[in-house]
């Protein structure tokens, strides 16, 4: 090899090793669906992720945050992520009751006693289940997120007992639990997906919904449902997912950053939850919701007719269990 051909093969070599050292030969891009607008806390929780995954992997990964249902509803989000025709999604545990029967038994109502036991049963066997679950689906389990607590809210009357509840039609996530709780405490269940809650409301198709503050204020649920009464008879967190295929294409390096990202942004989301819980809840109140307290509640007739549900969807020998240790858990 004469001495031109050396140095020019040399230099092209070190170019080819500069490109790689500086990430841009390995650097990629992955898609993150969220139904939610900007003005939802999780989407600042997003933002955190999306950067601190370039910071942590050197600007190799590159998350596209596709914000207010870009890329479609949670129910195509959560199809796309098992066929891997989507890297990344946060959706509600809801959404995943057909694959993954723990999340099920997470829309119980009245399972968790307040935020705190939630959190302490995500982190034990539960958690554990959870995330095995969803593993054989096709999905890797990154991280949860703060949902709050969902209540009801109402466009013609507020409810306060449960024979308020007789013949109002109220829109539930796609889960069998949710339909047949409304069925329970007297009302037709009406499932529709989220981003037609809204219209449902301003047409009369839907005489109420049920969710937490962020959600009720940043969809603008509360412009045509005023009532909104603070029940809490749920708290389903989100979930943030990546296709295991994509997880399986990411270094070890690059899938501790984005563990570690996800773990920074769950932190965050708290923060940021009861900071948009108190602000969203102001918001309406101005506006002129009108808020009917956990103590101007019937709560003992509506919990009676709710705990009906535990008959039917606690059978099995091992979610007995499960269960009866959440409920007895401190
Ligand atoms: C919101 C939740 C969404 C979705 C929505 C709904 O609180 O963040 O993921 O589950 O409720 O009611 O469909």
């Amino acid at each position: 090899m004469n001495r031109r051909v050396r140095s020019s093969l040399s230099i092209a070599l070190l170019l080819a090793m500069a490109v790689l050292q500086s990430g841009t030969a390995t650097a990629r891009d992955l898609v993150l669906a969220e139904a939610h607008p900007p003005t939802h806390p999780i989407v600042k929780s997003e933002e955190l992720l999306v950067r601190r995954v370039a910071e942590l992997t050197n600007g190799e990964i590159n998350i596209q945050l596709k914000h207010s249902g870009q890329l479609g509803n949670e129910d195509a989000a959560w199809k796309n992520i098992r066929a891997a025709s989507l890297d990344m999604t946060r959706i509600n545990f809801a959404t995943l009751v057909n694959e993954v029967p723990a999340a099920k038994l997470l829309g119980l109502p009245y399972l968790f006693r307040s935020r705190d036991h939630m959190w302490h049963v995500l982190s034990g066997d539960f958690g554990k289940r959870l995330e095995n679950e969803i593993a054989k689906t096709g999905a890797v389990l990154l991280t949860y997120y703060d949902s709050g607590t969902r209540s009801f809210y109402t466009t013609k009357k507020p409810i306060r007992v449960r024979s308020d509840f007789d013949g109002q039609k109220i829109r539930v996530q796609g889960s069998p639990v949710y339909k047949d709780m409304i069925t329970l405490l007297g009302g037709t269940p009406v499932v529709l997906p989220y981003d037609k809650v809204l219209d449902a409301l301003r047409t009369g198709e839907i005489d109420g919904a049920e969710n937490n503050i962020p959600s009720y204020v940043s969809a603008e649920h509360y412009k045509y449902a005023r009532y909104y009464s603070f029940d809490e008879h749920s708290s389903v967190p989100e979930v943030l997912l990546i296709s295991k295929k994509s997880w399986d294409s990411l270094n070890p390096e690059q899938q501790k950053a984005m563990m570690t990202a996800a773990a920074e942004s769950n932190v965050l989301m708290k923060k940021l939850w009861a900071e948009a819980e108190a602000r969203d809840l102001a918001k309406a109140k101005k506006e002129g919701a009108v808020i009917i307290e956990k103590n101007d509640l019937g709560m003992s007739g509506i919990e009676a007719y709710a705990l009906k549900l535990y008959s039917k969807y606690v059978t099995d020998p091992t979610d007995l269990k499960t269960v009866l240790t959440i409920l007895q858990s401190k």
